[in-house]
């Protein structure tokens, strides 16, 4: 078992020529598979058919721009919530309602690439109100409503390229946070050679305030920092609480051939801001305003129909001598995450290409602040002294530490790419203390509760980028897979290998005591504001005006209201505004029709969805109920007919007797 393993990591590490560098390591470390007996292992995972899982897992969907939901421990599949991504399963990003949450400044985008889901937290523990998520193409952080388990709300961020520092909430949900991946032209729209960009393209890190009550998103500021590429962030907790964490590479400022160019100094930095000091700034003016273009996508009210709001202003914050509320801390070596532990005394990076893992402390970090231990200055930020501020050096950690995770015990969990395996260590000697393969090649990791300052550690789930052989095989792509551990003791014991939606770079877990109870079970009807909803189900109707038709349907077990349309012609447009009725949980119906240039629209009960429909050719077009609704499901159904464009068939509707 261990030779195929090797050859495995043999065959991953060809491709990134490293192999003398990984031989050199792995003498010191021999790695293992290590799995709990079987029979323990399954015991761990079941959870036996009518029960629930302990917990929710939220993974995202990467590529996909989705979020998927998964019960935690059985691992079973609960449900992807579309985000960012148009999805014809349930008609998001197709129906007239949800449209326009993927409005942007660049117009309508129907895909994205979805990173970092954040629960929201309250003094530092995961509260399970909204959920979080960041769009890393488009730069746009997405709210999720863990009552309904629907995208609420989407804000775009300016100045932005690549929101892949995101989207972290801090210790009570004041803020979330995101950063320029990519720097770009702070201006808008410029137009410059690429060669200028060390001079005009410029970094942002942006402050979105939430809403306590309702979660809503406002961009409050942004700050301008060079031109370096910010790649991960995090909030601080307890202590460290004011403070965000971000990491930079790209500290050359490159732009081309970045896999070498970028890699040439042995320090970049975490940018370290007190947010609480650069909000207060702004409130007493500090800052300008700057031109901007996005959007502001939410639901307004009980209508049911997201709205754009379109901003033209962001407030920007540049550093200058003395304002107090950004620093650099030098961390080898391109960084990629910064983690802090549940004290929020120690600050953790994970350097891509570092021999260490470097453990900076807030405290000293504070102390070399207040003494000015400074090793210069860039763009008005100073830079502390590395010296100063560093804690620990966890030595030999595997090759390409990434992320790390916390039990709230004194240990931490870092996420090694290129060896491919979880190391433990000790926050108290800094030495690793257990190790455990991961198949194949680690992104992330995730530890139910291991970024709240209470971390409950019972399981940890690592997000591995490929499966090779480790299921049967699909093709020549396999789906990404996640490993389930038990953390519970000394030694971490792998008990589940799944495999996964989209590509999953972050996960977030928390307790299902915090969500369940709270979950809605149906759209109350009379709080259904929709401006084409039906209330009764006698109030169905066609209206015309125009090209425009608009069908005013209901739907309740088993038919439509009405079911039999005629008088549409070529070149109108067809609004079928759909309205379940029926109030009871899980009762969901849908509606299809031949040769509409759109997805099915499934509607919950209690909710109006509209589907939009432009028929171009005469005929009879059937339309049918996509949800399997009932006993008489296949009977759900009606036909449209549709004549010329200069016909004169009245415009009819009707439902029963033959
Ligand atoms: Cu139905």
């Amino acid at each position: 078992m261990k030779n195929q393993k090797s050859n495995k990591l043999r065959s991953l590490l060809v491709g990134v020529g490293l192999i003398a560098v990984a031989g050199l390591i792995f003498a010191g470390c021999p790695s293992q598979q290590r799995v709990m007996d079987s029979g323990d292992a399954a015991q761990k995972v079941y959870v036996a058919p009518g029960e629930h899982d302990e917990y929710y897992g939220f993974f995202s969907g990467g590529y996909s721009g989705q979020l998927s939901v998964w019960g935690l421990p059985s691992s079973r599949f609960l449900k992807v919530i579309p985000v960012f991504s148009q999805d014809p399963e349930t008609g998001y990003g197709y129906s007239e309602e949800t449209k326009p949450l993927l409005q942007t400044s660049y117009g309508f985008i129907p895909w994205d690439d979805s990173h970092h889901p954040h629960i929201s937290q309250t003094d530092g523990n995961a509260d399970g109100r909204w959920i979080y998520i960041n769009a890393n193409n488009t730069p746009r952080i997405a709210r999720i409503d863990l009552k309904t388990f629907e995208t609420k709300e989407i804000l775009e961020l300016p100045n932005t390229g690549g929101n892949h520092a995101s989207s972290f909430v801090t210790e009570n949900s004041e803020y979330v946070i995101g950063a320029t991946r990519f720097s770009i032209p702070y201006e808008m729209d410029l137009d410059v050679p690429i060669d200028s960009y060390s001079d005009e393209f410029r970094g942002a890190l942006s402050f979105i305030e939430l809403d306590p009550e309702t979660g809503m998103m406002n961009m409050d500021f942004q700050i301008l920092v060079p031109p370096y590429n910010y790649d991960l962030g995090r909030a601080g907790k307890g202590p460290s609480g004011d403070w965000v964490f971000f990491t930079t590479y790209n500290t050359e400022e490159a732009h081309t051939m970045l896999e070498v160019n970028a890699s040439r100094y042995d320090k970049d930095y975490i940018a370290a801001v007190n947010w609480r000091k650069a909000a207060e700034l702004v409130r007493n003016g500090a800052g300008e305003t700057m031109d901007a273009e996005y959007y502001h996508n939410y639901y307004e009210g009980n209508q049911g129909i997201a709205i754009n709001d379109v901003k033209n202003q962001v407030t920007v914050l540049t550093p200058e001598d003395g304002q107090d509320f950004i620093y650099f801390l030098p961390t080898p070596k391109s960084p990629h995450g910064v983690d802090i532990d549940p004290t929020g005394e120690y600050i953790v990076a994970g350097g891509k290409l570092a021999t260490v893992i470097p453990v900076h402390s807030f405290s000293q970090m504070i102390d070399a602040i207040e003494n000015e231990r400074f090793d210069g200055h860039v763009e008005n930020i100073p830079i502390l002294d590395y010296d100063a501020t560093i804690v620990g050096e966890v030595e030999n950690p595997g090759l390409g530490p990434l992320h790390t995770e916390f039990d709230g015990r004194g240990y931490a969990y870092t996420s090694v790419y290129i060896s491919s395996e979880i190391v433990k260590w000790s926050l108290d000697t800094f030495e690793v203390v257990d190790r455990i393969d991961a198949y194949y090649s680690i992104g992330h990791l995730m530890i139910t509760g291991g970024d709240t300052k209470n971390p409950d550690a019972r399981y940890m789930i690592g997000l591995t980028k490929t499966a090779k052989d480790r299921y049967l095989p699909t093709g020549p792509k396999q789906n990404h897979p996640a490993q389930l551990y038990d953390i519970s003791g000394d030694r971490m014991e792998l008990l589940l290998d799944f495999p996964t939606i989209g590509e999953p770079h972050y996960a977030q877990a928390i307790h299902a005591d915090l969500i369940k109870d709270n979950v809605a079970q149906i759209y109350e009807m009379e709080d259904n504001d929709h401006p084409h909803a039906l209330r009764r189900i006698a109030d169905n109707r066609i209206e015309r005006d125009g090209d425009v038709v608009r069908v005013y349907m209901g739907s309740v077990r088993s038919h439509f209201r009405p079911d039999n349309i005629e008088g549409i012609r070529v070149g109108d447009t067809v609004y079928f505004h759909l309205t379940n009725l029926e109030q009871e949980w899980d009762v969901v119906h849908g509606i299809g029709i031949k040769g509409a240039n759109n997805a099915e629209i499934l509607v919950a009960p209690g909710q109006t969805k509209t589907l939009k429909w432009e028929p171009t050719r005469t005929g009879i077009y059937p339309f049918y109920c996509t949800a399997f609704c009932s006993a008489l499901h296949q009977e759900m159904q009606g036909y449209v007919r549709v004549s010329a464009a200069d016909s004169d068939v009245e415009l009819t509707w009707r439902t029963g007797t033959n």
